[in-house]
């Protein structure tokens, strides 16, 4: 039954997850066989492969590898396209160019590093727990927030961002591409403020919400719906009381748009850091220029907002279809479940 499924596609999520687990299977049967065991093991939550892998014929065990090469070859240009970037930008104002930002500090906030750590020993001392963020808790709707007295001193991280914008896809990629938040091609998928429960990988009692929002913009539903979502994430955000960071996304295929901008103008009033997300960087054809291009507009547009202290002048690049900038991101949140209360920027001025 276990090697049924295995040899069906996988979910473009799990791609990645195949491609490291096979990258060295090849090269020996035994490394096959632990490495078919991961892959298994993580497609159905713990059964053991090795077993079943063991008593294929020979030539099934031959079809297997030779199916592995394939996809390795097929997966060469994308490693050698990301290979080339790194998760963070920044838009240096002297220079007026974006700077790749290759270490994993930063500014203000080391987070992937332990403060004594030098930069060799890389490692991660705040993130989230990469298997243990699928338990969807509440979908709140109508101000019913009755859940939170059993979760009490669960810190929040909100993502908003256009419709579209991939949103749940980035909360399923954050859990190894699980497919806990519903996700559509069209725009208007998600209708509730969405909780769901993670864990810190470091620090085990910490738990805390990841939400997930309704986008803003175009979207198949009535005005009146629309009007109503949109109160509905003001109000969430000015209760905030729990809420420690405010991840943007902005799809990276189409760039910032007026209604991010206007956001972002909103979100002023809050006074919670605001970290901009790129996401579907894989969608941004025209290669490295048009990546550049892309991420110094939405620098520039962002400036005004940097300036007054409430959003981080570096820009988080993510493609959840490959993973890419996921991990840094977990580590983000991970800060954010361990931060006391946040506030950011000067006080606001309520128009
Ligand atoms: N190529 C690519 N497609 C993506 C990526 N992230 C999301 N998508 C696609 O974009 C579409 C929208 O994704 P969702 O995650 O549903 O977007 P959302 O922001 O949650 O949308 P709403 O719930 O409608 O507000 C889906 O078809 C996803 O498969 C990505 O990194 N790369
Ligand atoms: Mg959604």
């Amino acid at each position: 039954m276990a090697l049924k499924r295995f040899f069906q596609p996988l979910n473009t999520l799990q791609r990645p997850l195949f491609h490291r687990a096979f990258s060295t299977a090849v090269q020996s049967q035994d490394d096959t066989l632990s490495d078919v065991n991961q892959v298994v093991t993580i497609e159905h939550g713990g059964q053991n492969a090795v077993q079943a892998f063991q008593n294929l014929p020979l030539e099934k065990k031959e079809e297997l590898k030779h199916k592995l090469v394939l996809r390795k070859e097929a997966l060469k240009d994308l490693e050698a396209q990301y290979s080339r970037m790194h998760h963070m930008v920044e838009f240096n104002m002297e220079s007026s160019q974006i700077e790749y930002l290759p270490k994993y500090i930063q500014t203000g906030a080391n987070y992937f590093v332990h403060k004594n750590q030098k930069e060799q020993g890389l490692k991660l001392v705040h993130s989230i727990d990469q298997w243990n963020i699928e338990k969807y808790v509440e979908g709140v709707k109508n101000d019913d927030y009755d859940f939170y007295d059993k979760y009490p001193g669960c810190k929040e991280v909100v993502v908003l961002g256009s419709s579209n914008s991939g949103k749940s896809t980035l909360i399923n990629a954050l859990n190894m591409g699980s497919e806990a938040a519903y996700t559509a091609k069209r725009p208007g998928k998600t209708q509730a403020l969405n909780f769901y429960l993670a864990q810190h990988s470091v620090n085990k009692r910490k738990q805390g919400f990841i939400v997930d929002s309704p986008g803003y913009g175009y979207v198949f539903a009535p005005v009146n719906i629309k009007k109503k979502w949109q109160k509905m994430v003001y109000k969430y955000l000015g209760y905030g009381v729990r809420l420690n960071l405010i991840i943007l996304c902005i799809n990276g295929h189409i760039g910032l748009k007026q209604n991010d901008l206007s956001m972002l103008e909103d979100l002023q009033h809050f006074r919670k850091p605001v970290q901009v997300v790129l996401t579907k960087v894989d969608k941004i054809t025209g290669g490295q220029g048009e990546l550049v291009r892309v991420t110094t507009e939405t620098s520039r547009h962002i400036q005004k907002y940097v300036a007054k202290g409430f959003v981080n002048p570096e820009i988080h690049l993510t493609c959840a279809e490959h993973f890419f900038g996921v991990k840094e991101l977990r580590a983000r949140i991970g800060v954010a479940f361990e931060e006391s209360d946040v506030r950011a920027g000067r006080i606001p001025r309520i128009r």
